[in-house]
């Protein structure tokens, strides 16, 4: 690691210390960097680079040296490098969002600042040099449409858009003459099916609204607290004011109160209280298009996992809020949620291939399925969500019509989850004029390696060319980007985030992407899901519980018997256990789980292991990473012999039984494992710590956020099992010589999740989102038309071409009506 004095000196770029850092060890440099070029052009991670430049100082003080000085430091910062004789191009992160490019010459050590575009250049010249030399290769620049857009500047500010649009909008009300008649105009557009709400016609200047503000604030005051609005409304309506902005005299004289200060004086803290009481948002719909999506006996099928869960759990809580929300502005008005997924006419025993399905524990909420069409009718089969682009056009059409005839006009916000329906949504919001939010929950660029210089390879299975045209298409139209995360947007100290990487990249052949994203622009907010508390509740809330499981529980853990639903058993059934569950991709590393397990004696020794994951017959799988997952797991099981200490359970999908299996595991004493290489998120995680079950959970993504380690849980390196395994060991350890350690985790795990992660906290934020963005939106307008100007010649000219190279589906048999 670099010595403190050597970061201190990082106050200037790279590009001014590298010559220096590279003069203090010449000699080594000079070796080096003949080394990186000996296996001629290629590309470098920093392992790699590391790993080679170790090999060649060979003396150990010396090797240290070079390690711990100015060089070792922007090694260590440096993500990756392509190697052209006679250059070494460097992509250096000093900090997350912040990326500097240099060129070194091997034969002369001299260093050159270059331009991301450089950059991406040398990268490309590896794989397809006529292509890097074209000087017409297309270049897309997104950055080049923010003209007029501010953007952060403070890594702290990044997934808090709103506080930030908040100050932006305030001092745009200032900046000019008029300014504030742009907030007075908004308030006049805002109706609910025609109706008016706040303020009508005769508010229609700053000063008139201002004065009968003052007029109103005044009146209110002699009334007491909980006098009803209808009490008032009509002197309020002869103010010229609508209703809207309570229920009763003090909700009003606070919403007036914001909205005076806001007149007075620029002040973005009482304009996001204004804009949070703002009536705007009535109708939402959802897009989640790939399914299985669906309320039962859907999660384990292909593709369907945590999004499922998140969609499903954030229309209860997005329809709480709005009709918490629509009281206490004083309306009546219904709200109306649409989650709009596709309809799948093969079902395979889910609820797939019906029209219309409520969503449950919602009054107002609705599941609708709109089919997909080809030339040959409807598609009947399901298709990968990697294989999903020839349909998504005709599906926004089909499904904008179905949209606006159920809601009886337009939506007032509309939310994409995924690729896919991102794109949808983002289609359908540029049509009607909607705000437009969006949510990856994964985005897949990062979770293969070099997949876009790797596209032209990795394209016949994934489709990366569209998703990734997509995913660009769809973030740039993004009003606000919802994101779990911070380290989903912009990473942490050694891993770019998700969206980070999409700042600049390149498809060798199709496109160059100069600026794709920026990570500090105030369309990022976070706000993490939590998970539905009426299921995931603590062990210790017995009188809830749901006790009639707990025979099937005790069978499904504990009985000898090996069928399609379990094998292997407990020997020992006093041990408290470790449990996983997860979907048996490669990536969720249940494999790695059991083997670390397998090779660590003293945590065999200690407790048990239940994973409950996939199936058990690897023919029986459509999926290649799950067929090989399984056979591994079978492999790990007789190699190190763990029939009698693990319980091998297949996939659950039944929600309750799955949240009191969590809490059984809580009654053992034992702990939740969530080993992935990689996890955007990770729900499981805050079900585990929901039910009071000390967590363990990878270091490796979201959940490295979720839990503060050895407070609220524990973090583990998936990449060093040992490490891993023996601090599992550890804690268990602990347990038996402190009584209240566990307890003390399990009580961590619970108020971090109160604090951070609950369905409330997120609906709340989501729905301010939808209102400033709105505004936001319209004081943007020149520079939102000419960006979507710019999407929409890309969607024609290019997406549009590379769809066609994805086959399309047809059913073997004869179509069927689509089901009522
Ligand atoms: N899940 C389940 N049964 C299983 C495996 C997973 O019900 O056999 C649920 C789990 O409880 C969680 C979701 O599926 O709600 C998985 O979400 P997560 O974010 O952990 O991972 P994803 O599958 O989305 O990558
Ligand atoms: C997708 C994932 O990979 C998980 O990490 C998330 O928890 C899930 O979606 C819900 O956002």
């Amino acid at each position: 690691m670099a010595s403190s004095s050597a970061i201190m000196k990082r106050s200037e770029s790279v590009i001014d210390t590298m010559p220096e850092a590279l003069r203090e060890s010449r000699y080594h440099m000079k070796k080096c960097f003949l080394k990186y070029l000996e296996k001629g052009k290629r590309m470098m991670k920093l392992h790699h680079l590391m790993q080679e430049m170790e090999s060649i100082i060979e003396d150990k003080d010396e090797k240290a040296q070079v390690l711990e000085g100015l060089l070792g430091y922007i090694l260590c910062t440096t993500q990756e490098a392509a190697i052209v004789p006679p250059f070494v191009a460097f992509a250096i992160r000093p900090n997350p969002g912040f990326w500097e490019f240099v060129k070194v010459n091997s034969n002369t050590l001299a260093v050159e600042g270059i331009t991301a575009t450089d950059y991406l250049k040398f990268k490309e010249s590896i794989v397809d040099e006529t292509w890097a030399n074209d000087e017409n290769a297309l270049e897309l620049d997104f950055g080049s449409m923010n003209f007029k857009l501010p953007t952060m500047s403070l890594s702290s500010s990044i997934g808090h858009g709103v506080n930030f649009a908040s100050k932006f909008i305030t001092s745009k009300l200032y900046a000019q003459s008029g300014g504030q008649q742009l907030l007075v105009d908004y308030l006049l557009s805002l109706n609910h099916q025609g109706e008016k709400i706040m303020v009508n016609e005769t508010l229609n200047t700053v000063s008139k609204l201002q004065a009968a503000l003052i007029v109103a604030h005044a009146a209110l005051s002699s009334l007491s607290n909980d006098t009803p609005y209808q009490s008032f409304e009509l002197r309020f309506q002869q103010w010229g004011f609508e209703k809207g902005w309570g229920d009763n005299a003090e909700r009003v004289r606070e919403t007036i109160g914001f909205l005076l200060e806001v007149f007075q004086a620029p002040d973005p803290v009482n304009l996001e209280k204004f804009f949070s009481r703002v009536p705007s948002i009535f109708n939402v719909v959802l897009f989640s298009i790939h399914g299985y999506f669906g309320q039962s006996n859907v999660l384990g099928l292909p593709d369907t996992g945590g999004q499922v869960v998140y969609v499903l759990d954030q229309v209860v809580a997005l329809e709480e809020e709005l009709l918490l929300r629509i009281k206490q502005q004083g309306l009546s008005f219904k709200p109306q949620i649409l989650v709009v997924t596709r309809l799948l006419p093969d079902a395979k025993g889910t609820k797939c291939n019906q029209v219309l399905e409520p969503v449950i524990n919602t009054k107002h909420s609705h599941i609708v399925r709109v089919p997909f069409r080809t030339e040959k009718g409807i598609l009947r089969k399901w298709v990968s969500r990697f294989d999903i682009y020839p349909y998504l056009e005709k599906f926004t059409q089909d499904a904008s019509a179905k949209v606006l005839e159920m809601m009886e006009g337009k939506p007032d916000l509309i939310i994409g989850n995924y690729t896919d329906g991102n794109l949808v949504a983002s289609l359908m919001a540029n049509k009607l004029g909607t705000t437009l939010g969006t949510i990856a929950h994964a985005l897949e660029k990062t979770k293969y390696e070099d997949s876009d210089m790797k596209w032209k390879q990795l394209d016949p299975k994934y489709h990366f060319s569209c998703q990734f045209t997509a995913d660009m298409i769809a973030m740039n139209s993004a009003d606000f980007i919802i994101t779990s995360t911070f380290q989903e947007i912009a990473g942490s100290k050694d891993r770019p985030g998700q969206y980070e990487s999409h700042e600049a990249f390149t498809l060798p052949g199709l496109y160059r992407v100069v600026s794709g994203i920026n990570v500090f622009d105030p369309k990022f907010n976070i706000a993490s899901p939590g998970a539905d508390q009426t299921v995931y509740f603590p062990y210790t809330e017995t009188q809830k519980r749901f006790t009639s499981f707990q025979p099937a529980i005790e069978e499904l853990l504990f009985s000898k018997v090996e069928n399609d639903e379990h094998i292997g058993y407990l020997e020992d059934k006093s041990k408290p256990i470790i449990f996983s569950m997860a979907r048996l991709d490669t990536v969720k590393n249940i494999t790695g789980l059991t083997e670390w397990y397998g090779q660590n004696k003293r945590l065999r020794s200690l407790v048990n292991l239940v994973i409950v994951a996939g199936f058990f017959d690897p023919s029986k799988s459509k999926d290649r990473e799950e067929m090989a997952e399984i056979k591994e797991m079978h492999l790990l099981i007789e190699k190190y012999e763990l029939k009698g200490q693990i319980r091998w359970i297949a996939a659950q999908t039944d929600r309750n039984r799955n949240s009191e299996l969590y809490r059984f595991i809580a009654d053992s004493k034992g702990a939740f494992v969530q080993p992935a290489l990689y996890e955007a998120f990770g729900l499981t995680v805050i079900e585990a710590m929901n039910c009071g079950l000390p967590t363990f959970a990878t270091n490796q993504g979201g959940p490295a956020e979720i839990i503060v380690d050895g407070v609220s849980g524990f973090q583990i390196d998936p990449n060093n099992g040992e490490e891993s395994s023996n601090k599992i060991a550890d804690f268990f350890q602990k347990c038996k010589e402190d009584d209240g350690y566990w307890s003390r985790i399990s009580q961590g795990g619970l108020q971090r999740i109160y604090e951070c992660y609950t369905w409330k906290i997120y609906a709340n934020k989501v729905l301010n989102m939808g209102n400033i963005y709105a505004f936001w939106k319209r004081l943007n307008k020149e520079q939102k038309e000419a960006k979507q100007r710019y999407i929409e010649i890309f969607y024609n000219l290019h997406y549009k071409n590379l769809v066609r190279t994805v086959p399309i589906a047809t059913d073997e048999v004869q179509i069927a009506p689509v089901p009522k």
